[in-house]
């Protein structure tokens, strides 16, 4: 069986980069991205040119004009952020089996390929994103997250670091253990008193030591250090989940439909939310008055958590089965290869429109919650519903789908 490579990428002083590509100005010159000129906030992202005068994220506006007067002082753009950062998301997304996005310019890539596959597609990831978005970022290459993230960080500006599992972990003991995602600063400055300032003095280190400072949890981390590889997600019982919906009378697809459509994305996407699940398939059934039966599926990497992200998918799918002047008698959406979801809160704080369409989600499930899922119908429902317009719904978990 093959294991998993982890990709770690950050873009390079992102807000600040972007800065530097839109005015060319700024290249080359120390620019500092965040509160005013005037001294208030802190500092988003300082170009690296900004670093050598010991600016970092974080600090105060006032310290890093103390710091470096002649600067160039931006106000920044969020919306210029947020539309380079989905095209990168876009690219990565395309190029892995499992994107895992962790913040604004940094995600997780998962491959379950040869490392040299691995490594020839990273590579030509980061070719694209420079010639798509004009940014630079840097990469890591490793068996597991912690070395990934580690990885990333070593080559920073445009860096790309490989940690081969075979040179684990000599590749890696002369760095601080303070580099190492999870030992803060706290951590790193116990160890320290304990004369343990290298990843490989932590290593060599007795375990009573360990534990002090890391509790049990220190062990795991030796192994990840090592090359071990991450503990995989436990397996969903069901592999998929999904709704059908048999109409009182075939009918074509105009208003009512749809209608019938979006509500049973709003179940599906219940479901998974209900359950904490996320799904990477979503599968739709048309059943025509004669019987015949297509379905039609395609990869997502949406939340699909999210109704309006299901809709839009199943919508899409859907369009591509109808027949002219066919008659439907039953029209079924199903989210397979369902997964325990990760949080997606921040996607939320990323995305403003994200971040409304979920005020409401959460807003509907707290009614559903309460009051039951017939507390609450589509409006858009109503006028079918008063005219006697009803059918047959059936919810189903599989572990082999039926739709
Ligand atoms: N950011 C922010 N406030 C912070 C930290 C970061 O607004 N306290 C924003 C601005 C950064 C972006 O998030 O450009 C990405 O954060 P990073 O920590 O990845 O920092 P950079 O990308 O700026 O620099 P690096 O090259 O070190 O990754
Ligand atoms: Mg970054």
């Amino acid at each position: 069986m093959k294991r998993t490579v982890v990709v770690h990428l950050d873009m390079d002083a992102f807000f600040a980069s972007v800065e530097q590509r839109d005015l060319p100005y700024l290249r080359g010159r120390s620019v500092i991205v965040g509160g005013s000129r005037e001294g208030r906030g802190v500092v988003a992202a300082a170009s690296y040119e900004a670093r050598e005068y010991g600016i970092h994220s974080a600090m105060s506006m006032a310290m890093a004009i103390k710091l470096c007067p002649d600067a160039v002082f931006i106000e920044g753009n969020i919306d210029k952020y947020i539309d380079a950062c989905r095209r990168i998301f876009d690219l990565c997304s395309r190029c892995c089996d499992t994107l895992e996005i962790v913040s604004i310019d940094e995600v997780y890539l998962l491959f379950r390929e040869k490392w040299n596959v691995v490594v020839e597609r990273s590579a030509m990831l980061k070719e694209k994103v420079y010639a798509e978005t004009g940014l630079i970022c840097s990469m890591g290459v490793a068996p597991n997250r912690i070395l990934a993230k580690l990885a990333s960080s070593m080559e920073k500006p445009n860096g790309f670091t490989i940690l081969l599992p075979k040179d684990l972990p000599g590749s890696i003991a002369f760095l601080p253990v303070s580099r190492l995602w999870g030992i803060g600063k706290k951590t790193a400055s116990l160890f320290k008193a304990d004369d343990i300032t290298t990843i490989g003095e932590l290593l060599t280190a007795e375990e009573w030591r360990i534990r002090a400072h890391l509790g049990t949890q220190g062990f795991d981390l030796i192994k990840t250090v090592c090359g071990a590889p991450d503990k995989p997600l436990p397996p969903t019982k069901e592999k998929s989940l999904g709704h059908e919906f048999t109409f009182h009378k075939d009918l074509e697809p105009y208003g009512y439909f749809w209608s019938e459509v979006r509500r049973l994305c709003d179940q599906v996407s219940r479901r998974l939310r209900v359950n904490h699940y996320q799904g990477r398939i979503v599968r739709v059934k048309l059943r025509w008055k004669s019987f015949e039966t297509h379905t039609h599926q395609m990869v997502s990497n949406t939340d699909l958590q999210n109704p309006f992200n299901l809709y839009r998918v199943a919508s899409r799918l859907i369009h591509d089965l109808l027949k002219p002047r066919r008659k439907i008698r039953l029209v079924g959406v199903t989210v397979a290869e369902i997964y325990d979801a990760i949080e997606t809160d921040l996607l939320h704080v990323i995305f403003p429109e994200v971040r409304v369409q979920q005020k409401l989600i959460s807003a509907i499930d707290t009614i559903w919650d309460r009051y039951g899922e017939e507390s609450l119908i589509r409006a858009s429902l109503i006028p079918a519903r008063a005219r006697g317009f009803t059918g047959v719904s059936a919810p189903f978990f599989a572990s082999s789908s039926p739709a």
